[in-house]
């Protein structure tokens, strides 16, 4: 049996022409062409996945090809981009995300959104540990390209169960230190323009610089869940957190962000276990987890985010673990 298949990259360009058109056999996978590529070699295509690259002037002959996949971990170049620009304007105090423009939120849902979460990689996703301390894996559905929270269905989500639950084993229930968690998909998101990977950090934002939470929590304290996605973009406030939560907060562990003296912009209930982003060249950067604070936007009491810089070690552990 000969296959035709359509070879296309998520960003579209090399290593495989977009576009281009080849036969291979039902052992299938997809053939990657390079031009360049004289004789028959293995290629790492920067998209989801390996393929096969050949002699040109094997194209269009029928070949027999192996496939392998894509180590799951992003490759540094590709993370944190998307192909639908966000708004630029910068949940509590903030604006509706232009649709999919931050692909790798997820929403969290048991009979309903409840906490978000966000992909780094095509197997994983990183939440609060508060989030989960009643959870059952088996119950949880992870909605991938969603823009509205009670529209799971649409072209571009992907509703997706969960095979294992990792919990910092540290995460203290009072004082939220180590507020973590990895979620294991029980099977891989598809990468297109609506589902995409952030990056681990990466650079760490630094006091009062600008850092961006997406989520479907509250827009003010005790208000329904909005059913839109939102951003708001606040400041690293690691003094005033300091201040403000001076038995619980560590910022060799956390971040605090807002607007300092104002208030005003914040994430609150519902944004818990999403993600603060850091866009640095270009690129954006898991910086921190939505874990808590004293209300949503009160002047003196910034948001608290687990750093997840602190963490690196720990998430590649349970990432490469079985
Ligand atoms: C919450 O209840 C919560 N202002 C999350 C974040 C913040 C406050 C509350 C930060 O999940």
């Amino acid at each position: 049996m000969i296959l035709i298949a359509k070879v296309q990259t998520i960003n579209g360009g090399n290593p495989a022409q977009t576009g281009d058109i080849f036969r291979v056999t039902v052992k299938d996978g997809f053939l990657c062409l390079n031009q360049q590529v004289i004789g028959y070699k293995e290629k790492l295509c920067t998209d989801y996945k390996v393929r096969y690259c050949c002699l040109s002037t094997s194209i269009g002959q029928t070949i027999s090809i192996t496939t392998t996949t894509t180590p799951s971990i992003p490759t540094v170049n590709n993370c944190g981009r998307q192909s639908i620009t966000p708004s630029t304007q910068r949940i509590v105090g903030g604006t509706e995300a232009t649709p999919n423009s931050w692909p790798w939120t997820v929403s969290l849902q048991v009979r309903g959104h409840f906490c978000g979460g966000t992909l780094i990689d095509t197997r994983h996703v990183v939440t609060a540990a508060h989030c989960l301390t009643s959870a059952i894996a088996s119950q949880i559905r992870v909605i991938a390209g969603l823009h509205e929270r009670l529209n799971i269905n649409t072209g571009r989500t992907q509703n997706l169960g969960v095979s294992r639950i990792f919990m910092h084993e540290q995460y203290n229930t009072i004082t939220q230190a180590h507020d973590i968690a990895i979620l294991r998909l029980s099977q891989p998101v598809q990468l297109n323009s609506y589902v995409s990977l952030i990056c681990l950090p990466g650079p760490d934002p630094q006091e009062s610089m600008s850092v961006t939470v997406a989520g479907w929590g509250s827009t003010y304290k005790g208000s329904p869940l909005p059913n839109a996605l939102r951003q708001v973009t606040v400041r690293v406030t690691n003094a005033q957190a300091q201040a403000a939560y001076p038995a619980y907060f560590n910022a060799q562990r956390q971040i605090g962000a807002g607007i300092p003296q104002t208030g005003g912009k914040d994430s609150c209930q519902g944004d818990s276990g999403g993600p603060l982003m850091y866009n640095s060249n270009g690129q954006w950067y898991l910086s921190g987890v939505v874990s808590f604070g004293t209300d949503c936007a009160l002047s003196n009491y910034p948001g608290v985010y687990t750093r997840t810089s602190a963490y690196r070690t720990w998430i590649q552990s349970k990432i490469n673990s079985n």
